[in-house]
């Protein structure tokens, strides 16, 4: 289509002029942006097609990555780095007298997803298509994706999100692959030559409608697709219901995200989401394989298919349906093939976000599934009995329905070959605690899978400064081959690379203090340390420990004129779930604090605190590059993987954390002095839970700088707000918190002393960060998919 920059920008005038009924010089920025997207999109239409074509005829094993997350953010950049002409686009661009990176922040976040667990999906759809691997991602075409977050007088102000308010230059709407999916009604039993078999009536159907879009693989050879389902109402109308009534309830189906990160709530609609997306999804797997092969008995030497956590497990009963109902199988032949074909990944051990339906709600909205259900529970729980004759507690235990409750990860664990925790640590506690019975039977299935991240994306587009001075180090073969970062290592200990490196930290941290005072009128000190915790807010996070922290370096710089502290710049950026008041309360403390202190002349020049509103992947692609300081402090045991630690290390950032997650192996890739560990290991907080023992009021009574930061939430410090944060004074001491952040506010404290004293050595810090990037190759999703590719699915590259 074009090779060089004077055909591009020929082909992109004249598309513009095509599209828009305009000249370039009326155009708009949306105008130029719509171009160029579909632009690429007929750029690699070829390809799109060549890459279903391939897997089509060499009959290769393909893996469906189901996920009710798909948090993409921006996809312009990407797709232009990935094909490979973003350079020329650019400077195509330029000569026209236009910035690329204006067009491409015309984009608007593709927000489908809460947090970690989505953009996880979103960097494993990056690596499978990379990797030339053959996998698709489905999900839901949600019209609003998570909300936009507003801070109004230091409060989180949600509004609803509107990423399709211009259209969405990347899908294509597929009808004629829509898929009808069925909710409500009965179950008819009747006699069919002597076989008993079932049907679901009088349901109410519901319209799935496909939109693909193309996941552009690096080098763009393997463009997979990401199949997006959208509700629609069906042709024939349900009789029992006001017309209005059934095509609004069909919308709300794929209209918004749920905006829960580990808490629930708004049942009926969850579930109907969840059955949604895996009866279309399902319906439309096999649709394609019985086109190929004619019947289903192999699918599972064809197809894996993935359930990113439980939200989308009904894949298990819904591939049971379709293979007893529709294709006249036996039990025993169904259910071996749904136990072949899919897999698990478990994300999180909190309580509050292992899914249980109560069956009054299940049941009737999809009453075949439920059987089913019913009946997997039956079996398995009879197989226990012969295990377990008569030991009644470990069955009810293991019980996939129990108490009136559906408990999705049991039907996980039972219906899956393979069950896989997110870092080695997660994956220790579920098979020894979390897990331990389920463990104990099916030992073959548990697994561990560390995350990753897509280098691509959070290296080589969002800091193409850094991404540059690697490569001039140790040339491009990062990019294929990320482990290859490890070269960089030597350069650690070159004076002159050092400098340079730091030359680009700071480049990247002038950008971001001129985001800072754009969104919030405040001036940061460049030279300051950047210290960042982004991430969801969450009491588990402990964004709590972080302020009390700051509160009191604060309290000492006001009372001891002799204290002084390298200059720091504490950054915080946190969606909150609107239903979680205690994380709200934490936001508003935060921007409390932030007032307080951000106006304080005699601390000014020491110490500052941001909020930054609306954290997405776009801004985080702004924050990462520039942060010195990696905030991962969790309660120890509590957070799965993260991968935010990932980021921040790919982009030199040193962390300071916990031994939680995957930070224990950055720590093991780094080594002990090039990381700030501290804290509660995972062992000892599991041990306050079974033999209790944390007291805080003794952390309290002992550390007057604790009882001096836990009174000033209460006592008038903050004056405007001087009742909004007994809940969280209540949390710390009343309720003896959970999350034991006095149990570490000493050790945080004395960690965070020696980041400064690290700091204070410019060339020691720097070589710390070198050995950081040099080490985060092994943080790549590319390694991750890998894993899942030979280990999971057994899939095979296509080229
Ligand atoms: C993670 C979730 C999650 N774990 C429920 N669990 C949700 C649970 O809307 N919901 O109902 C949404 C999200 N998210 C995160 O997954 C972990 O906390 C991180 O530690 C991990 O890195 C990430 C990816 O594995």
């Amino acid at each position: 289509m074009f090779s060089n920059k004077e055909e591009f920008k020929a082909v992109f005038l004249k598309k513009l002029e095509m599209m828009h009924g305009k000249r370039f010089e009326e155009s708009t920025i949306r105008d130029q942006y719509q171009t160029l997207g579909n632009m690429v999109r007929e750029y690699i239409s070829k390809n799109w097609i060549q890459t279903n074509e391939r897997s089509r005829a060499n009959n290769h094993k393909k893996v469906y990555y189901l996920s009710i997350e798909f948090l993409l953010g921006r996809l312009l950049g990407s797709n232009l780095l990935n094909l490979g002409i973003r350079e020329v686009v650019e400077e195509g661009l330029h000569d026209l007298g236009i910035h690329l990176q204006d067009i491409e922040e015309s984009e608007a976040d593709a927000g489908l997803g809460n947090g970690g667990l989505g953009r996880l999906a979103a960097c494993f759809l990056d690596s499978l298509a990379s990797l030339n691997l053959p996998g698709h991602g489905y999900g839901i075409r949600y019209k609003h994706g998570l909300f936009d977050q507003k801070i109004v007088d230091g409060f989180q102000v949600e509004l609803p999100e509107q990423w399709l308010r211009h259209g969405n230059v990347w899908e294509v709407r597929k009808e004629d692959l829509a898929v009808e999916v069925n909710f409500w009604g009965k179950v008819d039993a009747s006699y069919d030559g002597g076989r008993l078999t079932f049907r679901h009536v009088d349901s109410e159907k519901v319209m799935a409608v496909p939109y693909d879009m193309p996941v552009i693989g690096y080098g763009a050879k393997t463009v997979n697709t990401l199949r997006l389902w959208s509700a629609e109402p069906a042709k024939t109308f349900p009789t029992n219901k006001n017309v209005m009534q059934y095509k609004r309830e069909t919308e709300a189906i794929s209209e918004f995200l749920y905006p829960d990160d580990t808490h629930d709530e708004g049942k009926i609609l969850r579930l109907k989401q969840q059955y949604f997306l895996v009866a279309a999804s399902i319906g439309s797997i096999v649709r394609t394989h019985r086109r190929q092969h004619g019947h289903l008995y192999q699918l599972h030497e064809h197809v894996a298919i993935h359930v990113n956590d439980t939200h989308p497990v009904l894949a298990i009963p819904e591939l049971m349906r379709v293979l007893l109902d529709e294709e006249g199988m036996s039990w025993d032949d169904a259910w071996h093939i749904t136990t072949n074909t899919i897999s698990y990944t478990n994300h999180t051990t909190l309580s509050e976000a292992l899914e249980k339906w109560p069956i009054h709600i299940f049941q009737p909205l999809l009453p075949r599934i439920y059987m089913i259900v019913e009946e997997i529970n039956e079996r398995f729980c009879r197989e226990l009995w012969n295990r377990y004759p008569g030991q009644w507690k470990r069955i009810e235990e293991m019980a996939i329905i129990a108490h009136g409750l559906v408990k999705m990860a049991h039907l996980a664990i039972v219906g899956s070959y393979s069950v896989n925790g997110v870092a080695k640590l997660h994956s220790e506690i579920l098979k020894y605690r979390e897990m331990k019975l389920f463990y104990e039977v099916f030992p073959q299935k548990f697994n561990n899978k560390t995350n990753g991240i897509t280098h691509r994306r959070w290296l080589l587009k969002a800091n193409q400064e850094l991404s540059l001075l690697i490569t001039q180090a140790i040339g491009d073969r990062w990019i294929k081959n990320p482990e290859t970062l490890l070269d960089l290592k030597p350069y650690a200990f070159d004076a002159s690379f050092r400098q340079e490196l730091g030359n680009v930290k700071q480049k990247r941290k002038v950008l971001l203090a001129k985001r800072i005072y754009q969104q919030t009128g405040i001036v940061v000190d460049e030279s300051s340390i950047f210290d960042v915790q982004v991430k969801r807010l969450h009491a588990y996070k402990r964004q709590l420990l972080n302020v009390l922290h700051i509160m009191y370096l604060y309290n000492r710089l006001k009372e001891d004129t002799s204290f002084s502290i390298y200059p720091r710049t504490f950054i915080f950026g946190a969606k909150a779930s609107p239903g979680y008041y205690y994380a709200k309360r934490i936001i508003k403390l935060i921007n409390s604090l932030a007032d307080k202190i951000n106006g304080d002349p005699q601390t000014n020049e020491q110490l500052k605190v941001i909020f930054l509103e609306n954290y997405r992947v776009s801004l985080a692609e702004e924050i990462f590059p520039a942060a010195d300081v990696s905030e991962q402090i969790s309660t120890a045991s509590k957070e799965a993987s993260g991968t935010g630690n990932m980021k921040f290390m790919m982009n030199g950032a040193i962390t300071l954390g916990t031994l939680d997650g995957a930070n224990i192996e950055i720590l093991e890739a780094v080594g002990k002095e090039n990381i700030f560990i501290f804290g509660l290991t995972a062992q000892e907080v599991l041990d306050y839970y079974q033999n209790g023992g944390y007291r805080a009021h003794e952390y309290y009574h002992h550390d007057r700088r604790i009882k001096q930061v836990v009174d000033q939430l209460v006592n008038g410090f903050f004056r405007d707000a001087h009742d909004h944060f007994e809940p969280i004074y209540d949390s710390l001491l009343m309720q003896n918190d959970e999350y034991f952040v006095l149990r570490d506010f000493a050790a945080y404290a004395e960690a965070q002393e020696r980041v400064e004293a690290a700091y204070r050595n410019r060339d020691r810090w720097l070589q710390m960060s070198a050995i950081n990037i040099a080490h985060s190759g092994y943080f790549s999703s590319d390694r991750t998919i890998q894993e899942y590719a030979s280990d999971i699915w057994k899939i095979k590259p296509m080229l």
